[in-house]
């Protein structure tokens, strides 16, 4: 789900054509300059970024903040009755701490030591996994990405929630920061039928989220060493083979972890290793080190019924390398409430992080960049 941040690029290879992207901070005042000299220019050679919502989804979202969407209100009513948007960081914590599941951390923590993946146990629970899955179908209704669900109150209570499962497996506790990348997926059947990307679509080319260096450090040679990145993955729908799953590559089938590969090409590994990730129940917690090979498929005519509908996130130790163009979310922010405009940042911000996947996001950044200008904050 991220890049190679020491080289800030990354391949997506596509049959045998491999292409190199060069990030940008699209929002910043040098929206044109990339962060970093780029060897090769970007590419969104074409933008299928809408097609899943219509050819007029577009038209659908208010144009300006006299429509009233940088209102919180404005959320509160797309995303109904079942879902707040206050400036609750964890809405109802403790009731929903007693509902949610604790997963096994010496389990987890030996899975991905071992095998650089762990499936683990359900620790969302059921109705607020569907409770969120609903709000996304209505975001999308609406013309707006899954990623909008971040600007909910129980998005960050399960943020918060899974934060804790981080913390487990990573350990140093207040030192475990969330990337300002998050990632939703609605798959849409009758474009991933098509071969056509969108905004939401999976990330469908087995990819490294970060370099073997990122994640285990540049003079590390201890091979039981616990990663400093890990990956985090939550269907908010129950995932078979048919609506898209992950699939991950075990340690045992990626020798190198990938040392050694200079990230602008396809990982290799052993294709008799891969496991895929399904039959799983939603609210299931996945997780794997930054360095893992993965990738998610998309959903077949088979599943048209229930298409893939799931969230991801980063969280790193302070100690690795991170994204600097946006900071870090730490702990002590989200416990002291993250407001509606912080949300719309991080929002915006992920968008652009995955335009390699999605194609061009710009018209909906310029929508939120537009409406937290109206909500008169910037930070
Ligand atoms: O959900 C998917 O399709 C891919 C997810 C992924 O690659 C990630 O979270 O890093």
């Amino acid at each position: 789900m991220q890049y190679s941040l020491s080289s800030r690029e990354f391949a997506e290879s596509t049959g045998d054509r491999v292409f190199y992207i060069t990030y940008y901070d699209a929002t910043g005042p040098n929206s044109h300059v990339p962060q970093e000299s780029p060897r090769f220019m970007v590419i969104n050679e074409e933008n299928h970024a809408w097609e899943t919502f219509g050819i007029d989804a577009g038209k659908r979202i208010p144009e300006n903040h006299h429509d009233g969407t940088d209102s919180t209100s404005y959320w509160q009513q797309l995303l109904g009755n079942n879902l707040t948007c206050g400036n609750c960081p964890v809405a109802v914590p403790n009731l929903w701490q007693v509902r949610a599941g604790r997963a096994d951390s010496n389990r987890d923590k030996n899975n991905i030591k071992e095998h650089g993946y762990l499936w683990g146990g359900v620790v969302v629970p059921e109705t607020d996994a569907s409770v969120l899955a609903e709000g996304i179908r209505r975001l999308a209704a609406a013309g707006w990405p899954p990623v909008c669900i971040f600007v909910c109150d129980l998005a960050w209570s399960v943020t918060a929630h899974l934060w804790d499962q981080a913390v487990a497996i990573l350990g140093a506790n207040d030192e475990v920061l969330l990337e300002p990348s998050l990632a939703a997926f609605k798959l849409d059947p009758s474009n991933d039928c098509e071969g056509r990307r969108y905004v939401g679509n999976n990330f469908g080319q087995p990819h490294r989220d970060y370099a073997y260096h990122d994640v285990f450090g540049l003079d590390s040679s201890e091979t039981d060493e616990m990663p400093r990145v890990l990956s985090v993955w939550l269907p908010l729908v129950d995932v078979n083979l048919e609506n898209g799953c992950m699939y991950v590559v075990p340690q045992a089938g990626d020798a190198t972890g990938g040392r050694g590969e200079d990230g602008s090409s396809a990982p290799t590994f052993d294709i008799r290793a891969v496991r895929a990730l399904a039959p799983a129940k939603a609210g299931t917690f996945f997780a794997w080190a930054g360095n893992t090979v993965h990738w998610g498929s998309s959903c077949t005519e088979k599943g048209e019924n229930s298409p893939r509908i799931s969230l991801a996130f980063v969280f790193r130790k302070k100690c690795a390398t991170s994204d600097l163009r946006r900071a870090p979310l730490m702990r002590e922010e989200l416990r002291a409430g993250i407001d509606l405009n912080r949300r719309l940042e991080l929002i915006e911000h992920s968008l652009a992080c995955f335009e390699h996947w999605y194609g061009d996001t710009t018209t909906t950044r310029q929508r939120l960049h537009r409406i937290r200008s109206a909500r008169g904050q910037f930070s």
